[in-house]
């Protein structure tokens, strides 16, 4: 290790110390931290934390009543050899979408494959219908109202039976 490397390291030390600091010595900074975001960020909703985090002093729930919105992207499993295995490792970064009974339910699906022919699509048959086919790069969304409980499948057209999960409607 030489001197460069070595100051280096020490930079990145005292950068995790300085970041793991404030969660366990003063709370109030970690609401100064997500006010600093503020500005980084155009996402409403994201201000909206902050501003409920400025002003209530609270960890805001992030739930908006009557409301969920559900951010997916493509995932893949390491080490999977397809050939030998015969199965795709390609996967969801989230396996199960909760929601209530009549909730306005937006799922944005991202397609982060680093394989530029890959196509994935996040759908769900009856009652729902929703279809979103993505190609490289590609993102699109779906809304829909969640007026029918149950479970009910998601997965990708193009990935069974690996690439699949799972919508939660309760009552
Ligand atoms: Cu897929």
């Amino acid at each position: 290790m030489n001197i460069t490397t070595l100051g280096l390291f020490t930079k990145l030390f005292a950068l995790t110390i300085g970041l793991s600091m404030p969660t366990v010595v003063a709370p109030n900074l970690i609401t100064q931290a997500f006010a600093q975001d503020e500005n980084e960020t155009s996402e409403t909703g994201m201000k909206n934390m902050s501003n409920a985090t400025r002003t209530l002093g609270k960890i805001p729930s992030m739930s908006t009543p009557g409301e969920k919105t559900f951010y997916v992207f493509t995932s893949e499993v390491e080490n999977v050899d397809e050939n030998k295995l015969k199965v795709a490792g390609d996967s969801y970064s989230v396996h199960t979408l909760v929601a209530n009974k009549g909730d306005k339910v937006t799922v944005k699906f991202y397609n982060v494959d680093d394989v530029q022919t890959e196509r994935h699509s996040f759908t769900i048959g009856d009652p729902y219908k929703v279809d979103i086919d993505l190609g490289f790069g590609q993102s699109g969304n779906a809304t829909f109202t969640a007026d029918e409980t149950g479970v009910f499948p998601y997965y990708c057209r193009y990935h069974l039976p690996v690439m699949t999960g799972q919508l939660i409607v309760l009552p």
